[in-house]
């Protein structure tokens, strides 16, 4: 249900149940946690997750939930998705979502996590949830208000309207459009990028990004001091500051 594969590098992992809108069943959200994990060797240096077929992820595939005496919704959330955001949100190096087409629900939240997120023109985010009775979760109601302001957020997650890409790039929902004739290409070309730069200092931007949703001003410039120290001390910062004196490209470890 999930491709996974490291090339050149860069981790791709696709949702590959096209016929299901990669909707997610019990199945493939362990999968996604176990390759999230292995995406944690340095040898990866940038992670891109798209979808197979026409869409993205269609959030929980409803078929798994519809008889009452299933899985409970709390242990679905525990066990599924939460594993997901949280391995997103911790991971050491960037996380590209390249959004292809509709991500609805829980497929949504999951690319909205991520450190950069693209989507094809004819792409679209659904907060889906409402519709069914039930909350926007795989941090949703975290992650929607600071990208694109309260109002926004509250009126989406009540509406359950549908965004079409280039509402989401103007609302600051996600990053950028890309071209549908050449997204996947152009979001790979992005991931190559990523995968160069220097990782170690990406790590740290984002952990600084992270801490910045906990701590008051003054403790974020301290923070910023300790982990510039980090960033400072690495191979990569020697290397880019020497290559831009030199007026040469630098080459970056990623350490
Ligand atoms: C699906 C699904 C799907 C199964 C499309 N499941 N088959 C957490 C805790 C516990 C419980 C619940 O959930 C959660 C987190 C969540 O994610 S809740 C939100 C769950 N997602 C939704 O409510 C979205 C449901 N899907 C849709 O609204 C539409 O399918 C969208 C807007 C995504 C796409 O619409 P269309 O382009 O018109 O496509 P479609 O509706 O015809 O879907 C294509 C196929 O995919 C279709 O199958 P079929 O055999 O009829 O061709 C759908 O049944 C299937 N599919 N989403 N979530």
């Amino acid at each position: 249900s999930i491709l996974f594969e490291v090339r050149d590098t860069i981790a791709h992992i696709t949702f590959n149940r096209p016929e299901k809108y990669n909707a997610f069943n019990r199945e493939m959200a362990l999968l996604m946690q176990e390759h999230l994990d292995a995406c944690q060797d340095p040898a990866v240096r940038c992670v891109l997750i798209t979808g197979a077929g026409k869409a993205f992820s269609a959030g929980q595939d409803l078929e798994e939930v519809v008889d009452p005496n299933g899985p409970k919704i709390t242990a679905i959330l525990a066990e599924h998705y939460n594993p997901i955001v949280r391995r997103i949100r911790k991971l050491q190096k960037p996380v590209v979502a390249a959004v292809n087409g509709v991500a609805a629900g829980a497929g949504a939240n999951i690319a909205l996590c991520c450190d950069v997120v693209v989507a094809a023109r004819s792409a679209s985010f659904i907060q889906a949830f409402s519709k069914i009775g039930l909350i926007p979760d795989s941090g949703g109601t975290f992650f929607l208000p600071r990208l694109i302001g309260w109002q926004k957020a509250s009126a989406l997650c009540m509406l359950g309207d549908k965004v079409g890409a280039e509402e989401a790039e103007r609302m600051g929902m996600i990053y950028k459009v890309l071209d549908d004739a050449t997204f996947s290409d152009d979001a790979q070309q992005m991931a190559v990028t990523l995968a160069h730069m220097p990782t170690r200092g990406l790590a740290l931007t984002k952990l600084a990004l992270n801490n910045s949703t906990v701590n008051g001003y003054e403790d974020q410039l301290h923070d910023e001091e300790l982990l510039q120290e980090k960033a400072g001390a690495s191979h990569d910062y020697q290397e880019g500051v020497q290559a831009f004196l030199e007026k040469r490209k630098p080459v970056f470890r990623g350490e």
